[in-house]
């Protein structure tokens, strides 16, 4: 390697050799090492390697002369950057991604021979991405939709992907719908308009015709699919799978990701306003928690049903729309996910990573799920287009850390240099290599599901209780949630411009519970349609019987399931909040800083949020550093805010429209709010000094999410508290407050 040492690589040596020896975190990072790419103290090159001595004028007749065809290095240039982008993902085209590991607390011997599932000493290497999905690549991350959950496990016997989702049911039980369903769901394609959402005519027209739809409808217009963080959402396989044993004994098995900082999500209103302000808001909440060192983490649970069990539910364990309560099989959890490392290039990571629910390892098996059996395809056949031709598998983020050893050859931008003549097997002329393993070698072996049918294109009659656990899924929400699902359908439905739309959704609606349907029906001011158009599925084939579509009703399913509503989720962290504090010059440092350094202790992010930038000088003349003005700032990007004492300070952010404003917002998204006594003058400026308390006991702050006191380490104790409740929904009582 050529290196001057020039004053610029001197600067830079302690990043340059940080960088260029990573301690591997494990082995996965340690496969990526050789392609990293590291231009500190290099000459600059063209792509083959001649040094570039003028980089800024390409090459003229004369200075101000015309530029010449000749000019090798301007075009190889802007040819390159001409094909910088490749075709997005046609879904979840938004993504972020992350490095990590999980490892494994007790052997699932018993359920699967998977190594990694057997293992608790080896850490597997993961890499991540989560996305939403109807959305383009440059979208907002707070569109209401359903995240992607897609984790690859590098594991020794092979890659492991999990291609999950944020919700554990999906939209429609047959892969031959996807297309029509994406098709509904993405801009409509006359102006393709709106983006990333799903409030809009055709999406509405396709759902109310296919009450398949109905339960995962639930989920899609209830507060997860608008998380606080991806850190904070659930992940879920979805379909049933298949472990098996070393004994060859398979039982079925459903896969759940659980969050340790718990389930948490925003307001409708707030997320609208994040789009606007910080539209990277997940993803720059992801990339700073795991470079600050605030690891996410989720434990893998599995739900595990025995094989002789199969008929034991009220539904049928190979319908996608359809979950198992956890009350009937509970979650066990096997072990944890940490991401632990950002990914160092996007593109090359997080854009060109592909997934795929085909590829599994010994152990893992798949079911008859009919979405399941379509999705087998299509995952190879999208990154043939995407990724350009059938390497994508030697883009270094994708190759399994276990060697390839195959007769595949060629293809574009193949990168392997194959040795010897023979690429065909059986082969004498290279010693027969590569050779199969047995499975006793971990030679991976499909289950030998016993098949005896006829060939039919049909669906199973167990999978037409279209409503059931649509109305389990309502029933097991509190009221607020209720209340959220209520808003988010008449938002929706009041988007859709074909009255005809509504009405047949009230229907569908009406189906799940006629109360549901009554309130989004008044927002709509319709009446809910009494006699809902026949067939009320119109997904029948060319020659179905109408009669053979009908839904049915399930008697004697499960009225409430506590693990479907967030109000029990994981409560008592504020590790990663943020917290804004609103002041000013003149601002009482004890009570800024005792608050700041304590909950900063808890784990939270803090940020000072000032008039303009640079630093306020205190009451005792600190200089305190601001970290945001208020007008770089929004509330919606804050989980609490808190005004320290300080008289000039009080006054100055008293008279602060933005300041107060700010405030408001975070009343009105019923998030926690503090105040030094001696600055209670600002929350009474509010539009909810009305509704402050009388006083502020532990109880009552717990219950308002209000803090004022002169003390501010009392401050700090219960602001705390109130913050790592997350939201006090309950001030949405006297609906439609302003801000
Ligand atoms: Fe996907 N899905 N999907 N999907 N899916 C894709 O693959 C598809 C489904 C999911 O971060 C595509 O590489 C079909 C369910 C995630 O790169 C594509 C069907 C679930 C991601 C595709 C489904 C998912 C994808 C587009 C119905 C939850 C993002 C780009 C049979 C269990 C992965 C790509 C990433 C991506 C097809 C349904 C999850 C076109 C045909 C159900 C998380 O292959």
């Amino acid at each position: 390697m050529s290196k001057k040492q020039s004053p610029s690589k001197l600067a830079t040596q302690a990043v340059y050799d940080k960088k260029l020896v990573p301690q591997p975190e494990n082995e996965k990072t340690e496969k990526l090492m050789p392609y990293n790419a590291d231009a500190t103290g290099e000459f600059m090159t063209t792509n083959h390697g001649l040094k570039i001595n003028d980089d800024q004028n390409s090459l003229k007749a004369g200075e101000r002369g015309a530029t010449l065809l000749e000019d090798f290095i301007l075009r190889e240039k802007i040819t390159h950057f001409d094909h910088e982008r490749i075709p997005e993902r046609i879904v979840h085209a938004r993504g972020s991604g992350a490095h990590g590991v999980f490892k494994l607390y007790e052997s699932q011997s018993a359920f699967t021979k998977a190594n990694f599932l057997n293992d608790t000493e080896t850490e597997t290497p993961v890499f991540v991405r989560f996305s939403t999905v109807a959305g383009s690549r440059g979208s907002s991350d707070l569109a209401r939709d359903v995240r992607g959950f897609a984790v690859k496990f590098y594991t020794q016997q092979g890659n492991f992907d999990l291609v999950g989702n944020n919700m554990p049911v999906f939209f429609i039980q047959d892969a031959i719908k996807f297309p029509d369903l994406i098709h509904a769901v993405k801009p409509e394609p006359d102006n393709e308009i709106p983006q990333a959402a799903s409030a809009h005519d055709t999406f509405w027209d396709f759902i109310s015709l296919m009450p398949e739809s109905a339960h995962m409808v639930m989920w899609v217009m209830s507060d997860r699919a608008l998380p606080r963080s991806l850190r904070m959402m659930e992940g879920f396989g979805v379909h049933t799978f298949r472990f098996i044993n070393e004994h060859g004994k398979a039982c079925f098995v459903k896969f759940h990701w659980k969050p340790l900082l718990g389930v948490h999500s925003v307001a409708w209103d707030e997320a609208q306003n994040i789009s606007g302000k910080d539209s990277d808001f997940h993803r720059r909440d992801l990339w700073d928690n795991i470079e600050s060192g605030a690891f996410p983490e989720w434990e893998l649970g599995v739900q595990i049903v025995p094989e002789e069990d199969e008929f034991k539910f009220e539904f049928d364990l190979l319908d996608s729309t359809k979950l198992i309560p956890e009350e009937l099989v509970p979650v066990q959890r096997i072990g944890k996910m940490t991401l632990n490392r950002n990914p160092d290039n996007f593109f090359a990571e997080t854009e060109q990573v592909a997934f795929h629910i085909g590829h599994v390892v010994p152990g893992i098996d798949f079911t008859n799920d009919p979405l399941l059996q379509g999705r087998l395809f299509s995952y190879t056949d999208t990154q043939l287009i995407r990724l350009g031709g059938p390497n994508f598998h030697e883009i270094p983020i994708n190759r399994p850390i276990v060697g390839v050893h195959n007769n595949q050859r060629d293809g574009h931008m193949r990168q392997t240099i194959n040795k010897g003549k023979a690429s065909y097997n059986p082969n004498s002329l290279g010693g027969n290599d590569p050779v199969q393993a047995k499975a006793s070698e971990g030679g991976f072996t499909s289950y030998t599901e016993r098949i005896d049918a006829r060939k039919v294109r049909a669906r199973s009659k167990s999978f037409f209780d279209h409503f059931s656990q649509a109305r389990l899924f309502l029933n097991s929400q509190s009221d607020p949630e209720k209340n959220h699902i209520i808003d988010a359908l008449t938002f929706e439905l009041g988007k859709v411009k074909t009255v005809v739309i509504r009405e047949r959704m009230l229907g569908i609606l009406n189906q799940i519970d006629d109360n549901l349907a009554a309130a989004v029906a008044y927002g709509l001011g319709l009446h809910v349609p009494q006699d809902p158009e026949r067939p009320l599925n119109k997904s029948i084939p060319a020659d179905g019987d109408p009669n053979k579509y009908e839904s049915i009703q399930v008697q004697g399913t499960l009225e409430f399931s506590e693990a479907l509503s967030m109000v029990n989720t994981i409560k008592n962290t504020i590790v990663s909040r943020k917290i804004a504090i609103l002041a000013a010059d003149g601002v009482n440092e004890e009570s800024l800083k005792t608050v700041k350094s304590a909950l900063e202790g808890e784990g939270a992010v803090i940020e000072v949020i000032a008039p303009r930038l640079g630093f306020i000088i205190a009451e005792n003349d600190a200089k305190i550093p601001v970290d945001q003005s208020f007008l770089t700032a929004a509330s919606v990007l804050f989980d609490a805010v808190y005004v320290p004492g300080g008289l000039n300070s009080v006054a100055s952010v008293e008279a602060d429209a933005d300041a107060i404003h700010f405030l408001n917002e975070a009343f009105k998204h019923c998030k926690a709010i503090a105040a030094h006594e001696e600055a209670i003058q600002v929350l009474e400026a509010t539009y909810f000094s009305k509704k402050l308390p009388e006083e502020y006991t532990d109880e009552i702050v717990l219950r308002e999410g209000i803090v004022v006191s002169s003390d501010s380490a009392r401050i700090a104790k219960q602001f705390s508290k109130a913050i790592s409740q997350h939201r006090f929904w309950e001030r949405e009582k006297p609906r439609k407050v302003p801000a």
